[in-house]
């Protein structure tokens, strides 16, 4: 979570703005400061302290250039500062195409991100870990399920919030293959603070090869594993969808690939079978308040239900 170090033409000309602002207003305290310091042991190394008390206010003395000069250069900083900011704006204003658009909805507390295809078949719904070929311009279009969240990928972007009812639009390109993590900047309740997002920057091929994965329904279970299917449809599919099978609800992400990402639950825990079980038990206890209450399953039951969520690749 870097922003001084930034990897790709919609970050890059922010990064650079930043860091001349901040020389900038450096110049400006050791310029002011250095003046005042040279100002006061001049004054007081000529003249003692009752002498400067009664010294006549007037422009006869010459001082008022002074005031002319630093308004002159205030002015002049600021007019460029300003000029500096309106370019980078329209720099990253809007990319010039874009290779995919991905539309991110923040949720109490978790990113859905919904990747649209050309077809209805193409189009599918993943959580938290965003997925786009590197060197690409990608478009988010950014919508908030309930309360304002605000969608930050730092190596890569600005911030922008989410807000229900609005559509906010804003752009990525990575320049680099990597993860890059972000965070939600805007305080939405109790678990603001476990609401991470991921971007991974894959090579175009990888990136096809995992959307061309996340496409598809889920693969039927091996048996080992088919007992799991029937408990997370009843259990869990009202909140749910893993596509192909009876679970089909929107309250929380979906699961039809969840064994392919590498955390659960916004960042909050790593994807292992342990965290899996440890979440699906109590998931109050990791993240107190989440909008997924404590399942009743019994002891073999979850057993079950984690080894088939482990095929979900
Ligand atoms: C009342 C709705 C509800 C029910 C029922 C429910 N969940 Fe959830 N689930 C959620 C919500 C909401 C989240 C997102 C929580 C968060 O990250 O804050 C979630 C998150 C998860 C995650 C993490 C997903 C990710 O991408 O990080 C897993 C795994 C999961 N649930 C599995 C299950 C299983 C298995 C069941 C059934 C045994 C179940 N859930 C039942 C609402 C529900
Ligand atoms: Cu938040």
């Amino acid at each position: 979570m870097t922003y001084l170090k930034t990897y790709g033409p919609r970050a890059d000309p922010v990064t650079g703005l930043t860091w001349g602002l901040m020389d900038l207003s450096l110049a400006v305290i050791v310029i002011v400061t250095g003046l005042v310091v040279v100002g006061v042991w001049m004054r007081r190394s000529r003249q003692p302290w009752p002498a400067l008390a009664s010294l006549p206010l007037g422009g006869s003395g010459g001082g008022t250039a002074w005031i002319t000069i630093g308004v002159a250069l205030t002015v002049l900083a600021l007019a460029g500062a300003l000029a500096w900011t309106v370019a980078v704006m329209a720099a990253v204003a809007a990319p010039a195409t874009t290779a995919l658009t991905i539309e991110v909805t923040g949720h109490q507390w978790w990113w859905e991100a919904r990747y649209l295809g050309l077809t209805p078949d193409q189009t599918f719904s993943t959580a938290n870990e965003i997925h786009i070929p590197v060197g690409r311009p990608v478009l988010l279009k950014l919508y908030g399920a309930d309360v304002i969240h605000s969608f930050w990928i730092p190596a890569l972007g600005g911030k922008t919030d989410t807000i229900p009812g609005r559509t906010n639009l804003t752009w990525l390109q990575a320049d680099r293959p990597g993860v890059y993590r972000g965070q939600c900047t805007e305080y939405c309740g109790l678990q603001h603070a476990h609401m991470a997002a991921f971007v991974t920057a894959d090579p175009p091929a990888d990136f096809e090869a995992w959307r061309a994965r996340q496409q598809q329904p889920a693969a039927p279970p091996p048996d080992t594993a088919a007992a799991g299917e029937p408990l997370v449809v009843a259990h869990c599919g009202a909140c749910h969808t893993v596509r192909g099978t009876g679970a089909g609800g929107v309250v929380g992400p979906d699961l039809t690939h969840i064994a392919g990402r590498e955390t659960l639950a916004a960042g909050t825990l790593p994807n292992t079978p342990n965290g899996l079980a440890g979440w699906i038990a109590n998931p109050q206890a990791l993240k107190p308040g989440a909008r997924m209450p404590a399942t009743d399953l019994s002891g073999p039951e979850l057993g079950q239900v984690v080894a088939y969520l482990e095929t979900l690749k």
